[in-house]
């Protein structure tokens, strides 16, 4: 999973993104940060698959991950940004979710060149310029299309495609975020091919400082009427890092934060994008893996392998909490809990599936 963290200059994103990663990146009130996005990999520490490990005592254990990239600051000024060109564009688009990191921290030389903190309109900027973005795409294509009008170029699906993008246009043009705008079946097969910002699924998190964390519920309850809306104390969760776990624990008792910003960010993803984990076990490897909720078992087996996908008989398949409760794969068995699943069976959360397959 990939999760873009876009904002505003000096908002705070390589401030979280520490926070996140562990990683050190420097960060100051100066400077323009350009060229390449920063870039950390972080592993879901999922305890059901440490208990699993302990348990199953594989050779390997493996979590999921999650791969965050810090974004430059975008300028105020429609849509001139560079994360929407180039290489930087391409891999804002290639990111599963964004996470809109929006300042609500005072910081003296900050506000002097940036302004006040405003997180409201500071939100509400970047989403046009992701509408900005849309309606560009949107604008080219449409002159494309037109163009092979001209030359006699004009099926059908063609001009569903384009009444498709017609109809996104009226509602970016009302500066509605495509994320907004209901699209059949159909039409969202016509733009498949196309990666619009606005579409994306998108996060705020309001990066605050020691002070007023745990006050800005005003804020963050006008937001969260459109997004799904995280408070962090960025900086302050910056410097726990350094800390063993002990002592970042009661900092963070202190301060009212009950869960790492970490564990916090890993859950909202996985619910902003629908995501559950499934597990396979065994004395060779324990591991986690990430799927849709409307993920079947055989959508499940092609994560693993595209032979096992092709070649899917059944999915042996017995649940996390049930092995948790019984104690064993055994007792599992003797209550009647472990299945065998056809390829149409809806993985749930926490499954532990071993698939059989043809070579
Ligand atoms: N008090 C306080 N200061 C913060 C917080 N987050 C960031 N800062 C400060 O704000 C300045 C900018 O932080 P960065 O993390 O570099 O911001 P950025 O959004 O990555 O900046 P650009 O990449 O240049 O857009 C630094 O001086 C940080 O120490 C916070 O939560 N509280
Ligand atoms: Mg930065």
């Amino acid at each position: 999973m990939k999760i873009g963290l876009i904002g505003m200059s000096k908002s705070g994103k390589t401030t979280v993104f520490n926070s996140l990663t562990g990683l050190q990146i420097d960060v100051s009130e100066f400077g323009v940060s350009s060229g390449e996005p920063n870039h950390g990999v972080v592993e879901v520490k999922d305890s059901r698959i440490t208990t699993l490990s302990e348990s199953y005592q594989p050779k390997k254990t493996i979590y999921a991950t999650i791969e965050y990239l810090d974004f430059p600051g975008l300028e105020e000024g429609a849509g001139s940004s560079v994360l929407i060109k180039g290489t930087m564009g391409g891999l804002v688009k290639s990111s599963d979710a964004l996470a809109l990191i929006v300042r609500n921290f005072n910081d003296e030389i900050v506000s002097s060149m940036h302004g006040k903190p405003n997180p409201v309109s500071e939100v509400n900027a970047l989403d046009s310029e992701l509408i900005i973005n849309d309606l560009i795409l949107i604008e080219k294509r449409i002159e494309k299309i037109e163009l092979g009008y001209k030359k006699g170029i004009k099926d059908n699906i063609v001009q569903f495609e384009e009444k498709t993008l017609r109809k996104m246009a009226d509602h970016l043009n009302e500066e509605k975020p495509l994320r907004t705008l209901e699209l059949s079946e159909d039409e969202q097969k016509a733009i498949r091919g196309f990666q619009f910002l606005s579409l994306k699924p998108l996060m705020v998190i309001i990066n605050s400082d020691e002070d007023s964390y745990g006050t800005n519920d005003d804020v963050i309850s006008q937001l969260s009427t459109q997004f799904k809306v995280i408070e962090f104390a960025g900086k302050f969760e910056s410097e726990l890092e350094g800390l063993d776990e002990e002592d970042a624990l009661m900092f963070m008792q202190d301060m009212g934060i009950t869960e790492s910003a970490r564990d916090r960010l890993t859950k909202e993803s996985y619910d902003l994008l629908g995501y559950i984990s499934f597990f396979t076990v065994g004395t060779d490897e324990v591991r986690a893996w990430t799927v849709e909720k409307s993920a079947n078992a055989v959508e499940a087996a092609g994560k693993i392998h595209s032979d096992l996908a092709r070649g899917f008989i059944r999915a042996e398949c017995f649940n996390y909490q049930n092995w948790k409760e019984l104690g064993s794969e055994k007792a599992v068995k003797e209550k009647g809990l472990f299945r065998l699943e056809g390829k149409n069976y809806l993985v749930q959360d926490g499954d532990i599936l071993n698939i059989r397959f043809n070579v």
